[in-house]
Formats: C-alpha cells, sequence, structure tokens
C-alpha cells in the first residue's frame, strides 16, 4: 500500500489579514450576544509561549515554541443564566483550514494545549470551555443547571464553531476551506455528537475513545465500582493486586494472539483461566498476597463480563483483558467513582445527598429517558454527515479502563445496522482503528509497550508541550489528522495507521516500535519474519475476535 506523502507546507499560505490582533476589532464583527475577552498577539522573534490566563483549571498547561498568532477569548451568552468562551489561535501563516479541538470529562476550561498542537499544522484552531470552569471529574457545577448541561451536550460546541467560522473568514478575509474535528473521550463525543445534530459542521471527524453513550457510561461506571467496594469487603480486590492481575493476563493473552511481544493485540480472542490466581491454603495477607480469593475472582468476572440488567438488558460492554494497569481510576478508590457518582447526584438527580449504595437498574432507565443537556450521542443515522461528505475516522485503544473499548465497537455495528439497509457502505466514509494496548487516549502499560502514538487529540502533549503531529513521521501514514485531511481533500482513505512507541514515551527522536493499525474488523498479523517492532513486517490480514452481542 502506498500514501503520498502530505505536504504541509504547500498548504500554507500568507494572506493578508483584514484587521489587527486587538479587542476592538474583534468586538466590531462580533454579534451582540458575543464579546471579547482578551486578545494577545505572539509576535515574530519574540516569546514563543502562550501563558494559559490564570484559572483554567482544566488545562493549565501553556503551549510553547508557537508560530506567530493572534489568540482571542470570546465569551458567548447562551441563556439567560447560561455563558460559554472558546479560544482561538489565528496564525499569520495560515493553512486555509479550521480545526476544533475538544475536551476530557466533564472538565470545564479551554484546551490551550491542544490548541497548539493544532496550530502547529497552520489551522485556525478552536477550544471552547463548554460553559463553565471545573476539572474532568467535578460535576457539581450542573447541579440545577439544565442550560449548563445543554452547553456542555452540544451547544457550546456547535455555537463556537459557528461563531469561529465567521472570525475566521473576516480575520483572513477567505472562508476555511476545510473544517476538520478532533477531539478524545468526552472530546470524541462532542464530535459525534455535533455531527448527529449539525452535520454540515466539519468534513473531517477524528474521534478517539468516544464517551459517547452518555447515558450508560456514567451510570456503567457507577454500577462498576460497586463490583469492587467497599474496601473491607472479601470481594473486594485491593488496588496492590491489579499489578498481579495484569501480569497474569498479560502471560496467558499475550500468546494466543500468535506472537509473544508483551501485546495483547487480540484481548477478546484470549481464553483466560481466572482460576490461574486462587490462592492456595498459606495466605493470610491480602495486602501482600500474589494472588486472589474465590469472592475476589467473582470480582474479576464481574469486572470482565459486559454489564446485563433486569430482563437480560445489555447495559455496557466489559473492561478488556489488558486493562488493568488503568483499573485504579475507576476500580482503586474503596468506592465507586466520580464520574460516576457526580454524574447521577448533580447531572441527573439534581440531589447531592444521592449515596450510590441507592443505585439501581432504574438510575440508568432514568438516564436514559431524561438525557440531560441531550449529551448522549446515540443518534445512529449519520446519512446527513454521509451526504455532506464528511468523514470520520474513529479509534479506540484495547486496554481503555475508563470507557469500555467495546463501547466503540458496539457503536460502529449500530452506525452499519442503521445504515447498510439504507444502501450506504461505511468505507468509503467511516473506519475505526483499535489500537491494541493503549489505554484511555493515550499511553500503554508498562509492562506492555504497545505502540499507540498517531497525533491524537492530548497526544502531542504527552510528549512536550510544542510538539505536534508524530515527529520524525509527519505524514498522513503516522499521523492520524493528516491521513483524515488526505481522505477529505484527496481521497485517499486509510487502508492503515502506523502507531508509534517512543522510548520512554518521552524521547521523540528515538523510535522503540512502530506497528500498522486496520480498519475495524481487520486486525494487523506479523508477516513472520524480520523486526517485529518494524511497521512493514505486518500486514492487515486477519480478524478480530469479537462478541455476538457487539454485532
Ligand atoms: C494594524 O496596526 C498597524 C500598526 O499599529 C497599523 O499601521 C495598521 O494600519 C493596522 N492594520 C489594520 C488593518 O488596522
Ligand atoms: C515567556 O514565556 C514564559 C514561559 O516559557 C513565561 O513564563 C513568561 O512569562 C513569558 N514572558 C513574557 C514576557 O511574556
Ligand atoms: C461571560 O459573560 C457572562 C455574562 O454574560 C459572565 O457572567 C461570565 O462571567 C463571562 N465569562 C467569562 C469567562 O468571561
Ligand atoms: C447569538 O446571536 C447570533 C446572531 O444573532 C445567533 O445566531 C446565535 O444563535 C446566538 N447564540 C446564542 C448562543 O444564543
Ligand atoms: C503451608 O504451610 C505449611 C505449614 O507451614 C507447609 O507445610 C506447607 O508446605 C505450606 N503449603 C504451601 C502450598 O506452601
Ligand atoms: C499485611 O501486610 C502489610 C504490609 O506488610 C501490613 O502493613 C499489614 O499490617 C499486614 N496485615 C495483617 C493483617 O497482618
Ligand atoms: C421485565 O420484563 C417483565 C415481563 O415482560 C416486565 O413486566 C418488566 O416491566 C420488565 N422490567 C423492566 C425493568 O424492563
Ligand atoms: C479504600 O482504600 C484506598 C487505598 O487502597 C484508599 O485510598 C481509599 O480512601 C479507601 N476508600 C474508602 C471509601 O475507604
Ligand atoms: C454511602 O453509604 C455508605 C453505606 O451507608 C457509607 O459508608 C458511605 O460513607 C456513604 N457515602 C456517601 C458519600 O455518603
Ligand atoms: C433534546 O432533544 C429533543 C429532540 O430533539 C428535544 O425535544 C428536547 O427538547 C431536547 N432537550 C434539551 C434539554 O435540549
Ligand atoms: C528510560 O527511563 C528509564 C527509567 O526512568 C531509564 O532508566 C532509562 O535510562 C530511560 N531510557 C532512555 C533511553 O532514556
Ligand atoms: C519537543 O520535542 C520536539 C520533537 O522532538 C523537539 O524538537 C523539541 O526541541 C522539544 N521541545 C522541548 C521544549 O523539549
Ligand atoms: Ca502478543
Amino acid at each position: 500500500m502506498h500514501f503520498s506523502t502530505f505536504s504541509l507546507l504547500s498548504l500554507l499560505t500568507s494572506t493578508g489579514l483584514a484587521f489587527n490582533c486587538t479587542r476592538e476589532a474583534f468586538n466590531d464583527i462580533l454579534p451582540s450576544n458575543a464579546s471579547v475577552s482578551f486578545t494577545r498577539s505572539i509576535p515574530v522573534n519574540g516569546n514563543s509561549t502562550f501563558v494559559v490566563p490564570a484559572g483554567d483549571i482544566a488545562y493549565p498547561t501553556s503551549p510553547t515554541g508557537l508560530q506567530p498568532l493572534c489568540a482571542v477569548q470570546i465569551n458567548v451568552s447562551s441563556s439567560d443564566c447560561s455563558a460559554y468562551s472558546f479560544g482561538l489561535f489565528l496564525p499569520d501563516e495560515w493553512n486555509e483550514r479550521f480545526l476544533a479541538v475538544g475536551n476530557g470529562g466533564f472538565a470545564g476550561g479551554i484546551n490551550w494545549l491542544d490548541m497548539g498542537a493544532g496550530v502547529g499544522y497552520g489551522f485556525a484552531v478552536m477550544s471552547t470551555d463548554t460553559g463553565h470552569n471545573s476539572t474532568p471529574t467535578d460535576i457539581e457545577w450542573a447541579l440545577n443547571s439544565p442550560q449548563k448541561k445543554i452547553d456542555w451536550g452540544y451547544r457550546a460546541m456547535h455555537g463556537s464553531v459557528e461563531l469561529s467560522k465567521h472570525i475566521v473568514e473576516s480575520y483572513y478575509n477567505q472562508a476555511p476551506k476545510y473544517n476538520y474535528y478532533s477531539g478524545c473521550s468526552t472530546g470524541g463525543r462532542q464530535g459525534i455528537r455535533d455531527i448527529q445534530l449539525y452535520p454540515d459542521d466539519f468534513d473531517g471527524v477524528l474521534a478517539g475513545a468516544p464517551a459517547w453513550w452518555t447515558s450508560h457510561l456514567q451510570t456503567w461506571t457507577v454500577k462498576i465500582g460497586l463490583y469492587n467496594s467497599p474496601n473491607a469487603s472479601a470481594s473486594h480486590i485491593s488496588p496492590s493486586l491489579f499489578g498481579v492481575v495484569g501480569a497474569e493476563i498479560l502471560k496467558q493473552c499475550d500468546p494466543q494472539d500468535g506472537l509473544v511481544d508483551n501485546i495483547i493485540s487480540d484481548p477478546e480472542g484470549c481464553n483466560v483461566n481466572l482460576e490461574a490466581m486462587l490462592c492456595g491454603p498459606n495466605v493470610t495477607n491480602q495486602t501482600t498476597a500474589a494472588c486472589l480469593t474465590a469472592e475476589q475472582i467473582g470480582t474479576l468476572y464481574n469486572i470482565y463480563n459486559d454489564y446485563v440488567d433486569v430482563n437480560q438488558t445489555f447495559v455496557f460492554p466489559h473492561l478488556e483483558l489488558g486493562s488493568e494497569a488503568q483499573w485504579p481510576v475507576l476500580l482503586g478508590l474503596g468506592e465507586p467513582a466520580p464520574l460516576g457518582t457526580e454524574f447521577v447526584r448533580y447531572f441527573l438527580l439534581n440531589d447531592p445527598s444521592w449515596n450510590y449504595t441507592e443505585f439501581s437498574y432504574q438510575t440508568v432507565e432514568l438516564a436514559d429517558q431524561l438525557d440531560p443537556g441531550n449529551a448522549t450521542a446515540d443518534d445512529f443515522d449519520l446519512s446527513p454527515f454521509y451526504h455532506h461528505g464528511g468523514k470520520l475516522l474513529h479509534y479506540h485503544g484495547y486496554a481503555d479502563a475508563l470507557i469500555a473499548t467495546g463501547s466503540s465497537i458496539y457503536f460502529y455495528n449500530q452506525v452499519l445496522k442503521t445504515l447498510k439497509p439504507k444502501g450506504i457502505d461505511l468505507d468509503s466514509w467511516y473506519r475505526f482503528f483499535l489500537i491494541p494496548g493503549m489505554q484511555h487516549c493515550t499511553g500503554t502499560p508498562a509492562n506492555m509497550d504497545a505502540p499507540w502514538y498517531i497525533a491524537g487529540a492530548n497526544q502531542a502533549g504527552t510528549l512536550n508541550t510544542s510538539v505536534h503531529s508524530v515527529p520524525g513521521f509527519c505524514d498522513a501514514k503516522h499521523d492520524a489528522l493528516l491521513a483524515l485531511m488526505a481522505w477529505v481533500e484527496k481521497d485517499e482513505a486509510p487502508e492503515s495507521l502506523v502507531a508509534t512507541k517512543f522510548v520512554n514515551e518521552t524521547r521523540p527522536e528515538e523510535v522503540q516500535r512502530q506497528r500498522p493499525l486496520c480498519p475495524y474488523p481487520q486486525q494487523a498479523k506479523f508477516v513472520g519474519e524480520g523486526d517485529p517492532d518494524e511497521a512493514r513486517n505486518w500486514k492487515c490480514e486477519g480478524l478480530y475476535s469479537m462478541q455476538a452481542q457487539y454485532s
């Protein structure tokens, strides 16, 4: 397979700017419900750091190494009792394209760091604070605030996109030729929700590990936390044992995918014997044990099986074998995690005194029924986006323990089931890539070392604050955003994407491993000879194992 190299430089254009980077100039072109909070110039030959304004608690890290640009923050009133803000980077050397980036969890804040990665390509880039100011796991802002929930659900994203396009067109005297989106987790949900409601907003959407199923995902977060709580019960697995479980699962599942390489490439295809971890007679101290009791093995069964409730109703997929390294986030607290409990308290019930002991399937049903903020991105009929000519590139780590990977498989299959009967094949405009061994949006367990870096949302910032794209491999074969652009603009569909693992995750000058990712349901297979750490020795020719109910 061949990929033409996407030449970024040929896209860059130095355009005559219509006005200067001043508050007054921007205020002149805004509607009456919007106003400029500030403007700031990153000058030629000056300080190339955009220092994040104090108070952006969700995204405090400042992007560095920026090109000369104009930064502007706009505040938009969205109802009598709500407002959202967004930031825009407008580079002097513009690639004539617009990019919106997303958020994470329930965070309220402008994601200036991902904007910095985006502007590195030459995009005019936007991020919205979604209408409130909070960390990802703090949901108190939603209490009795239906308008803020709508802003978070979809309104702030769409409104910011619309107004940004207007500003970009005014500033450069030219409308963007193409409009893109890149986000992971809640960011993935925001992109998908937006094209469900406003199919003309974007020409290309890069959606990672989307938190699309808000009503089920957040309630499952409570349910899975209950499996492993409280600390004192016999079935509780203390976080000190998660590593023991992860090591045993890796030992059993790594070879079953056909290659011993410390990567579980096909977790659904692993026949696992959990009882191999059962303690013998002499274990007295569960804190120091390297084994599990029968009750604890029972908890593992719950975790590795789908959440199915009354009348055999499927609620949410299970966590995958190989996801253990990230279990502390939802399973290590001795009680369900705030992403679940705070959702029910503040987002769903508006009842701060709700206790997780009151959780039942009725909580899930209520979440489905109310769907506060219309956040849940479950309109599987994406045909309007298809008819717009849009392309959707979707990915999910196979070792993600925050959003079960199966929820992406389920989403893909629901879209397939909805559109194939209408005569719309997905392959020409929607492709989904599983990333074996990747955790939530970024990273891989220390005992796995899987290649995962594809320049998706949140990824560049893990290397350093001035990186964009895939250092050393800035092309459509390795960079998912460039792949999306090639698909949209040149109709070059991504037959595969090469994921990269940099040495120690922090040394972009040294590659440890590269391996292709294949469009679902295809799986990469080692050709049998050569170095398995080189992508060219792999081919997309197998199929992932899968669970019947997800198809
Ligand atoms: C921008 O500012 C410069 C220097 O202050 C000024 O000469 C120029 O006329 C301004 N441009 C516009 C479009 O207002
Ligand atoms: C320049 O950037 C640094 C961060 O690298 C920041 O701390 C400093 O305040 C900036 N200086 C000016 C004059 O903007
Ligand atoms: C935005 O404007 C509203 C009033 O419409 C104000 O209450 C709010 O504090 C402003 N937000 C920011 C971030 O400036
Ligand atoms: C702000 O005003 C514009 C123009 O009047 C309108 O199109 C837009 O819907 C308004 N936005 C919000 C969030 O109310
Ligand atoms: C358990 O402890 C007893 C008494 O110390 C010892 O004889 C036996 O070998 C131990 N069993 C195992 C499996 O270690
Ligand atoms: C178990 O071992 C831990 C760590 O060595 C120790 O702190 C704890 O007191 C022990 N518990 C019991 C019941 O012996
Ligand atoms: C389960 O099925 C029974 C029998 O069809 C029905 O009466 C009941 O309402 C169902 N329960 C739920 C929670 O859907
Ligand atoms: C449960 O134990 C963990 C340490 O393993 C501790 O951090 C946490 O606070 C405990 N949770 C509760 C609810 O007691
Ligand atoms: C919920 O109830 C349990 C059991 O009564 C109690 O241990 C726990 O502290 C309560 N949690 C909160 C946050 O109220
Ligand atoms: C959610 O969407 C539905 C259907 O479009 C609409 O009837 C409802 O008013 C919306 N609710 C909110 C809170 O936006
Ligand atoms: C990677 O990190 C480990 C532990 O921090 C360190 O010992 C090792 O030297 C690092 N390797 C490289 C190539 O930087
Ligand atoms: C970040 O990584 C890039 C790519 O390797 C490198 O060129 C740059 O010097 C690094 N910047 C910092 C601040 O470490
Ligand atoms: Ca393997």
